[in-house]
């Protein structure tokens, strides 16, 4: 487990090996593969790999997926609170399931976000840089 400082912590890894990391306390900043948790703090997770798990904690969090492939699951959004982001040129994305619990956006057959826990996603979650 790697773990931030109490501060606003950049913690990245472009290496897709699979690691855990807290981000603790603070404005932290995330990229990479695995199991991301922003702690305490408004934080950005950025994924950069496959099968990314990423929970943003308290605060008002940032989920970004990159590439494509396996899905990044984010397991905390909290409608009205966090975002989901998206750079340009990502492949365009649709919503293949909306139920109670799960929101699933995939591009063409492959499931790309899988978002847990949410009441209600709207435009308003979305940013798009
Ligand atoms: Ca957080």
């Amino acid at each position: 487990m790697i773990r931030g400082t109490p501060y606003d912590d950049r913690l990245l890894f472009d290496d897709l090996k699979t690691h855990a990391i807290s981000g603790g306390a603070g404005d932290d900043q995330i990229v990479a593969n695995g199991f991301l948790s922003g702690g305490l703090g408004d934080d950005t997770l950025e994924s950069v790999g496959e099968y990314t798990t990423l929970r943003g904690g308290a605060g008002a969090d940032l989920f970004i997926l990159v590439g494509s492939g396996p899905p990044a699951v984010v397991v905390d959004f909290q409608h009205g609170v966090d975002t989901l982001g998206f750079w340009p040129g990502d492949t365009p994305m649709h919503v293949r399931d909306a139920g109670p619990v799960t929101l699933v956006l995939d591009s063409y057959d492959a499931v790309q976000f899988v978002v847990l826990g949410h009441p209600t996603i709207t435009a308003d979650d979305f940013t798009f840089f």
